[in-house]
């Protein structure tokens, strides 16, 4: 059975997003850290202020932290809690996209751009026009388009929007109804704005239903994903309030996806968020669990663990407690 190892005993770490840049894995976390707010559905407890970035020479190497690259008091738009972000590379440019609170309480996406993989990302003035609920993923597909998939319900407040806007009233769907989808949306040249309006990621079941949101071990919550595989594009995701990584596969970045199964079981904490990476011919699971913090769920501490697929391409589920 493989092991997982944590990555960084020194402060707690949580979220991790891998890429492999300049050759290295570089990972972006969010900094969970005790701010003394209590703990609720909307995720006060949540309440991060700034982002460092780590990086590591192979999988099995030492992590170093290249200190804090950006902070909640230099993003004009800021109001509160840092949350889930990633980062992507086109033309030498790093471009850091997160989650985080405006002024209004409202979550926005925002950018932030550097020059190197490591850091220090400048954030624009403004979050992306349109851009709403949480946890971006960047992907970029072989023909050079790039995509970012996001979204999360209770706290990430997906749940207030359809079509892209506010409506009233914003409320969860009825269990026998669809689930709410996370959001894919294709990039602008410049990296800064959605190209076009974000679409809904359907994930069917395997009678090519979608999903419903009273399937709480199967739907969508937050934490999106996106990776390709044998040219097939993979979407994990975590299913929030039943606390599993899943994943759906699909023939194109815009899906439908069709739900294939857990990758990861539940882990100590309420929340479970990952990365999937390949790195010299192997693929790696990063994720989170609160374990070092005593199960302390607002302060959670990053992992790694190697993934394997079968021969049919199904990904080989991991047990959250026990690897
Ligand atoms: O870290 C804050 C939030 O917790 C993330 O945005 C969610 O995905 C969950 O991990």
């Amino acid at each position: 059975m493989n092991k997982s190892r944590y990555l960084f005993a020194g402060d707690y770490m949580a979220d991790p997003s891998a890429h492999v840049f300049e050759n290295k894995i570089y990972i972006y976390p969010s900094h969970d850290r005790e701010s003394g707010m209590p703990e609720n559905d909307n995720g006060d407890h949540f309440d991060m202020q700034d982002y460092h970035v780590f990086s590591l020479e192979d999988s099995h190497a030492e992590v170093v932290d290249h200190g804090k690259v950006l902070d909640l008091k230099d993003i004009p738009w800021a109001g509160r809690q840092l949350w889930d972000s990633d980062v992507t590379e086109k033309d030498g440019k790093y471009y850091m996209y997160f989650s985080m609170k405006d002024k209004n309480d409202i979550f926005r996406l925002g950018v932030a751009i550097a020059d190197h993989p490591y850091g220090p990302f400048v954030p624009q003035d403004n979050p992306i026009k349109g851009s709403y609920s949480i946890d971006p993923c960047a992907f970029k597909d072989e023909d050079g388009t790039y995509y970012l998939y996001f979204g999360g319900i209770w706290g990430g407040q997906l749940q207030f929007y359809r079509n892209n806007k506010i409506v009233s009233p914003n409320e969860l769907p009825q269990p026998d109804e669809p689930a709410l989808s996370p959001k894919v949306v294709r990039m602008s040249a410049d990296m800064l704005e959605f190209a076009e309006q974000p679409r809904d990621l359907v994930i069917l079941d395997k009678d090519g239903k979608p999903l419903k949101h009273g399937d709480t071990e199967k739907r969508f919550f937050e934490a999106s994903w996106m990776h390709k595989y044998q040219d097939k594009y993979y979407f994990s995701y975590s299913t929030g309030d039943s606390h599993l990584i899943c994943y759906a596969t699909g023939d194109n970045p815009y899906g439908p996806f069709t739900y294939q199964g857990v990758i990861l079981s539940p882990v100590v904490g309420w929340t479970t968020h990952h990365s999937i990476l390949k790195f010299k011919d192997k693929w790696y699971l990063f994720y989170h669990d609160s374990v070092p913090s005593g199960g302390k769920t607002w302060l959670r501490s990053m992992k790694v663990i190697e993934l394997e697929y079968d021969e049919n391409g199904c990904i080989k589920p991991i047990d959250g407690l026990t690897s």
